[in-house]
């Protein structure tokens, strides 16, 4: 029979589905090997070609693997909270559990399609309640637990408020809130309840605070710093602005130096490390305290006597001029003089207005106004003017800047535009002052002369400060801790109630807390989240917590339960946890580099801490798959003399003589580029009467490359794909595309290729009828030399990921086989389990055929690369007599010129050229060629 792969493929995904063939073992001798998929979100729009990419390429690795002899957990699910279906719930009242129901099924029937070898008795669902069970779960710990800088790691609160009852707050080294009071054992036992569990907010790995959030009022929701673009809400494109607000947040910069620490041990792609040690942004520097100038003239009306700045660049001290605070920041009320208040206030008004974002990468404008404060100078006495200026961000460092316009570019600005001095900086590296001994004079009145040496720049300098009492060595991370409650719906519900104004945790025997059913996903009336309308959710002692938890929770640990997703005791059982460890392989969109993968790094890290899992990172190896683009087309509509639109459209290669402009056109109605012009009268009712400009009587399309999606008509679903040519050839495609990382436009023209090829190989097995004919005889050395060049191709190409070399040389060997008219079991066995991981379906069928009852190739043995057959031991010999060529022989690289010319002159077929004459002379260039004279 021909190739018939819809029978085929149908065949096997039964098969594979009825036998549970994928299902791995958690208790196996074999070693084990994690291929996991970062999980997709179901979105109402299905797969488009471009969501397999990285499927498919895991998909070959975990085959492979199998293959190789490791037991695979490659495990498939999905993130199913979230946006979309809660603003359709929002738009059309259907609940988002149905649409997220319905959108699911249409994932699983499109995944099972492309013949994906996923365990599907370990699918999670993330807005399943018994997942986010356990996602409320891991909230609970990090409620009950603190970081101790000192051992390190997280520890459980309940040890904390030990060292409290016994010691008070001394010899606590936490990360913690910055506020937190200092007490004594009895002070902390005579606090009231109230105040305790107040101050233990301050060192909960979560903890409710005020803080500063991007607030969309049109999603109604707070949003994630990296799910707003410019000012915009990624999704939808809406305005964000900063509120503050009471909310749920993680600790996450209790971890900043473990997650930076981490990156150097995985191998995750070299760019994505560093926008992750960007994010992290750790800074070293120093923090100097500048005492405030209190005097006669101006008694600022704040008891705290210094401000403190955070540098990195303390060596430039001596080129002081002024002080910069953030607006916000809590002493420039009292620090304003009473001339100065007027514009210190209109500045504040103003700046308000900017968010951090726009204020960052403001570099132009200067603005700011003097408060009228001084501070002195800890090293030279001098004093200096404080200002404020919103070029300073409250959230980072201490909110404070020393300004040095001669060392920095802002400064500078600054001090030009208000008139302010500028002092040079000396380059305390590597003044020589025995040189130039001025030098000197100009600090010989500074304490920091004395028995201090220039040359040692910042670390004595930082040495004379801490001497002082005025600073110390501080390192910095820009990264923030994660806000982590959403005014949303459609999320995992927060295992807390309140009462006196206090949040509690639930129970754990009432977990999981379930999400309540509400009339509206509206916020209410008066702005609280959709939850507070349930009706009759209450908990006995307070209200719930009316947040939800943001798209990431669930993300943040997922790949745990997929090691024991049954499991109703523990989110897996440590056997699982101990026997799969981590992941080996996860490949996943780069769009995630600094959300969802970081946030995933600090919860295992935190389950670590807390002898719950056993890696300390949780992903060994990372590859980030490129974006498949479209390949968008173009009809020109001509237009009038009046200008406007007609009815007509012109062929691309005639558009310069008209006047037209383009319009999308659904590329599923274009093939090579050409219109189906009466699908494109049925298209849309505006066309019925389109009229065409034709060109040599077709209509050409314009292509441009961009992203794909439903408004610009260039999204190819794989389904049609799979109708017309089948799964094998799809997933064999869309690897032959290019490099997995690169990003690449999709082309449907290229696929009529892979499928001839898998005909082609359909056919190596087969006489001119289709009869399944291979035959017993012992394979030729041509035969094995083809098939073992494949073998080691595939075996390289797939341990360093270059997925698209492979297909190109599977087509190479199936040719030269093809050309050998090779239809030997002993060379087309081995080919189809190499060829399996790729083109599973039709692999399994021919694996049948050859005898092979059993079943599955899943589990076969790759075969082993035998080096020898590559060896070239014979070389084709080209004769040529009198300088004529005329044949070409096969002789042995090992024989020297006499022996050669010897096979040569008695060979039957060079004897009938010479035509019984003798050679006059022989010449022979060893390995390259011989000629014959006569
Ligand atoms: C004096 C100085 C002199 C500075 C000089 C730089 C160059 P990174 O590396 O990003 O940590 N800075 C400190 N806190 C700030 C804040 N809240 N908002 C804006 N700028 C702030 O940058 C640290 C440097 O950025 C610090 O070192 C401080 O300026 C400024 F020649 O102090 B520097």
């Amino acid at each position: 029979m021909d190739y018939q792969f819809k029978d085929i493929e149908q065949k096997w995904q039964q098969f594979w589905a009825e036998n549970q063939t994928f299902k791995a073992d958690n208790n196996s001798a074999k070693p084990k090997y994690y291929v996991l998929d970062m999980f997709p979100y179901p979105s109402g729009a299905g797969l488009h070609v471009g969501h397999p990419l990285g499927y498919i390429a895991s998909d070959i690795f975990a085959r492979y693997k199998r293959l190789r002899g490791f037991n695979v957990l490659h495990p498939m699910g999905y993130d199913s909270f979230g946006l979309p279906a809660e603003q359709y719930a929002i738009q059309t009242g259907q609940h988002p559990a149905i649409t997220t129901e319905t959108n699911i099924a249409t994932y699983r029937r499109q995944l099972d399609q492309i013949g994906f070898s996923f365990d599907w008795s370990r699918e999670v669902r993330t807005s399943s309640p018994d997942f986010y069970k356990w996602t409320q779960w891991i909230f609970m710990q990090l409620f009950n637990s603190w970081y101790n800088k000192s051992a390190d790691k997280a520890e459980s609160i309940d040890k904390l408020v030990k060292h409290f009852e016994q010691s008070g707050s001394a010899g606590v080294n936490a990360a913690s809130d910055e506020e937190v009071l200092t007490f004594t054992a009895a002070e902390w036992k005579a606090m009231s309840n109230q105040a305790q569990q107040e101050e233990l907010l301050k060192y909960r790995l979560t903890y409710l605070r005020e803080s500063t959030v991007n607030w969309c009022a049109a999603l109604g929701t707070v949003l994630a710093n990296d799910e707003v673009k410019d000012g915009f809400s990624e999704r939808g494109g809406y305005p964000v602005e900063q509120k503050k607000m009471m909310q749920w947040s993680m600790r996450i910069t209790a971890y900043s130096e473990r997650l930076l620490q981490g990156l150097d041990t995985i191998d995750w792609p070299e760019p994505l490390k560093e926008m992750q040690r960007n994010w992290i942004g750790k800074s070293v520097g120093a923090s100097v305290k500048f005492p405030i100038n209190k005097n006669a003239d101006h008694l600022p009306l704040t008891t705290h006597d210094y401000i403190e700045v955070f540098t990195t660049r303390v060596d430039t001290i001596f080129g002081v001029t002024f002080l910069v605070l953030a607006p916000e920041h809590e002493l420039v009320p009292a620090l304003t003089t009473p001339e100065q208040k007027a514009v210190v206030d209109a500045y504040v008004a103003q700046s308000k207005k900017k968010s951090e974002l726009d204020r960052m990468s403001d570099t132009k404008t200067v603005s700011g106004a003097f408060t009228g404060g001084y501070v002195i100078n800890p090293v030279n006495h001098e004093l200096v003017p404080i200002f404020i200026a919103d070029y300073v961000l409250a959230g980072y460092g201490t909110g404070a800047v020393m300004a040095v316009p001669s060392g920095d570019q802002r400064d500078y600005l600054f001090a030009k535009h208000f008139n302010l001095p500028i002092v040079p900086i000396i380059d305390i590296q590597n003044i020589d002052t025995e040189a130039d001994p001025t030098k000197e004079g100009a600090y010989i009145n500074s304490d920091f002369m004395n028995g201090l040496n220039y040359k040692d720049g910042t670390a004595k300098v930082i040495e004379f400060l801490e001497s002082k009492g005025a600073g110390k060595a501080k390192v910095n991370f820009r990264m923030r801790d994660a806000i982590f409650g959403r005014q949303r719906y459609w999320g995992e519900p927060v295992p807390v109630y309140f009462k006196d104004n206090l949040p509690h945790l639930i129970e754990e025997k009432d977990l999981p807390l379930i999400l309540p059913e509400v009339d509206k996903y509206l916020p209410t009336e008066t702005g609280e989240p959709p939850l507070a309308r349930a009706t009759n959710w209450k908990h006995a002692d307070g209200a719930y917590e009316h947040s939800t938890m943001p798209g990431w929770a669930g993300s943040s640990w997922y790949w745990y339960r997929y090691m024991d997703a049954q499991n109703d005791k523990e989110f897996a059982s440590q056997k699982a946890i101990e026997y799969w460890k981590d992941v080996d392989l996860y490949i996943g969109g780069s769009e995630h580099a600094t959300g969802h993968l970081l946030y995933s790094r600090f919860w295992n890290k935190f389950l670590k801490d807390m002898n719950l899992v056993v890696e300390e990172e949780p992903f060994k190896k990372l590859i980030n798959q490129g974006m498949i683009q479209g390949r968008s087309n173009f009809v020109y509509r001509l237009i009038d003399d009046g200008g406007r639109g007609t009815n007509t459209f012109v062929s691309h290669g005639l558009i310069k003589q008209y006047k037209t402009y383009p319009l999308h056109v659904d590329v599923n109605i274009v093939e090579n580029d050409i219109l189906d012009t009466n699908k494109f009268k049925q298209w849309r009712d505006d066309f019925q009467d389109a009229e065409f400009i034709l060109e040599n009587g077709k209509y050409i399309c314009g292509v441009e490359i961009e992203k794909m999606s439903k408004s610009k008509f260039n999204v190819v679903n794989p389904d049609d794909l799979i109708a017309r040519y089948g799964a094998d050839t799809l997933r064999m495609y869309e690897m032959f595309l290019g490099p997995l990382e690169q990003s690449k436009p999709w082309n449907t023209n290229g696929i009529e290729g892979v499928f001839k090829f898998l005909r082609k190989f359909w056919k190596l097995f087969h006489d001119e009828q289709f009869n399944f004919r291979v035959s017993a005889d012992a394979p030729t050395k041509a035969e094995l030399k083809s098939l073992h060049k494949i073998i080691r191709k595939v075996e390289e190409d797939i341990d360093r990921f270059s997925f698209n070399t492979s297909v190109s040389s599977f087509m190479i060997a199936v040719n030269e086989l093809t050309d050998l008219k090779c239809n030997k079991r002993a060379i087309l066995q081995d080919l189809v389990v190499v060829l399996s991981s790729y083109a599973p379906h039709i692999c399994e069928e021919l694996w049948v055929l050859l005898g092979n009852q059993a079943g599955t190739l899943s589990y076969a043995a790759y075969p082993k690369f035998n080096p020898e057959y590559l060896i070239e031991d014979e070389f084709a010999y080209p004769i040529s007599i009198n300088g004529k060529m005329k044949m070409n022989l096969n002789i042995s690289l090992s024989l020297d010129p006499p022996a050669i010319e010897n096979v040569v002159v008695g060979n039957a077929d060079v004897q009938k050229y010479l035509d019984g004459k003798a050679p006059k002379k022989v010449i022979v260039v060893k390995g390259r060629i011989v000629n014959i004279v006569v």
